[in-house]
């Protein structure tokens, strides 16, 4: 069964989605998600130009073959663009391999290991009855775990916030946040540490001590103030802190590590194993955050979460909505069938991006399931994806009060 047929298929129902469907010589089709926030072109181009026309002719069930042809034989090796269009011829060959064998990916996997798949959802408020409300408002759709992020006094606008304005406002679908030159917001570390601890001593005084709270830093910290924070939240039981300083600093790490016991997550910017070696032999996280989006597809990340296990460290794939349901789908294949699961991250896309992409997984009582179809159990309308057009929509950036460019 050989790949006959390549297509780049560009969608915006709300965000920008970079699908590849791949149909074999047997008619069957498979669906990869290829989509990187703000540079979804470099990706689709990557796809169409460079990839689709060494993929036709191949044997689409040599999935393994394929990714390392695809990894090893350009010479250049790993970085987003690259590792986002393997991830995506990958997605698309289980998908067919799934289809073919008349089973789910997770069985192809190894099967369950598993009931479901613990979530978390993101809960936001500029004031803490904003919060609150959020809070109760995911507690009401089941969730059992939340990401819980703050607005910080002196600041206008802060990562992972919605406007409290605006009724049902997503700080990931608000249009502030999609225009075609990245917006700017501004940021003061000392107002955010001061802030913080408090915030989470509110949310435990009203809702206990149980339920599941995680919080993202989203890279904005020195390794001291990152050890700073992971200690001032220790009273507060964090499932984790994600992301106290940028992924890409693993020394840095040492620092936080030896000096708080708060779980720390990194990763959901990185793209291959080797992003992780020092971070996972030296121990230095808990959670590892790659999509298998954004680190060479199911076969990349498992490459990483099997390397992880051996060092009892967990996954929690992250779940934005820049991440495509094809994408979710693939995380929940893999979250069902692998031995060291932590937990799965859940933002739920918009209606009109699940009239796009018709999906088959399920959130019931806090917990994801990937579906029993054949395949990821994704389908794409490709009538409704083409009344979408691509629309340039980058993220913001983010500088220190005096001006200085800060990681967002
Ligand atoms: O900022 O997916 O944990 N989740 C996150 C996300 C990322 C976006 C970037 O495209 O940090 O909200
Ligand atoms: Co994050």
């Amino acid at each position: 069964m050989k790949i006959e047929k390549v297509e780049v298929i560009l969608t915006s129902p709300g965000r920008n989605f970079v699908t590849l469907k791949l149909t074999t010589s047997d008619g069957v089709t498979g669906l990869g998600d290829g989509t990187l926030n703000g540079r979804e072109l470099a990706v689709a181009s990557y796809l169409a130009d460079h990839v689709g026309p060494l993929l036709v002719g191949r044997e689409a069930t040599n999935i393994e073959d394929t990714w390392q042809y695809l990894y090893r034989g350009p010479y250049w090796r790993r970085g987003p663009v690259t590792m986002a269009a393997i991830a995506a011829v990958d997605m698309a060959l289980w998908d067919i391999l799934g289809k073919v064998a008349g089973l789910p990916v997770y069985q192809l996997l190894g099967g369950r290991s598993r009931r479901g798949a613990l979530a978390y959802g993101h809960a936001s408020g500029t004031t803490l009855p904003a919060l609150f409300t959020a809070v109760h408002n995911l507690l009401d759709d089941g969730f059992k775990a939340i990401r819980i992020q703050a607005g910080v006094p002196g600041l206008a606008r802060v990562y992972g916030v919605g406007s409290d304005q605006v009724a049902g406002a997503r700080y990931d679908y608000e249009p502030a946040a999609r225009t075609s030159v990245p917006i700017q917001e501004d940021w003061d570390t000392a107002a955010y540490l001061r802030h913080i601890p408090g915030v989470f001593e509110a949310v435990r005084a009203e809702f206990g001590p149980e339920l599941t709270l995680l919080h993202d830093a989203h890279h904005r910290l020195t390794p001291n103030q990152g050890a700073q924070l992971g200690r001032s939240l220790e009273p507060f039981d964090l499932f984790w802190l994600e992301d106290c300083t940028p992924a890409e600093n693993q020394e840095g790490l040492r620092r936080v590590r030896s000096q708080t016991t708060t779980p720390l997550a990194i990763g959901e910017v990185l793209n291959s194993v080797f992003d992780y070696q020092h971070l996972i032999t030296e121990q230095l996280i808990d959670y590892v955050r790659s999509s298998p989006t954004h680190a060479g597809g199911i076969t990349g990340l498992r490459k990483i979460l099997d390397f992880a296990a051996i060092y009892q460290i967990k996954s929690g794939i992250h779940g934005p909505t820049d991440v495509s349901p094809v994408g979710m789908a693939a995380a929940l294949h893999l979250d069902i069938a692998i031995h060291n699961f932590g937990i799965q991250e859940l933002m739920v896309h918009n209606a009109r991006t699940l009239e796009v992409f018709r999906t088959s997984y399920t959130f019931a009582g806090g917990f994801l399931n990937p579906g029993e179809s054949p395949g990821l159990g994704v389908e794409l309308d490709e009538e409704a994806a083409g009344a979408f057009d691509y629309t340039p929509a980058y993220l913001p950036v983010n500088r220190l009060l005096d001006g200085t460019m800060h990681d967002w």
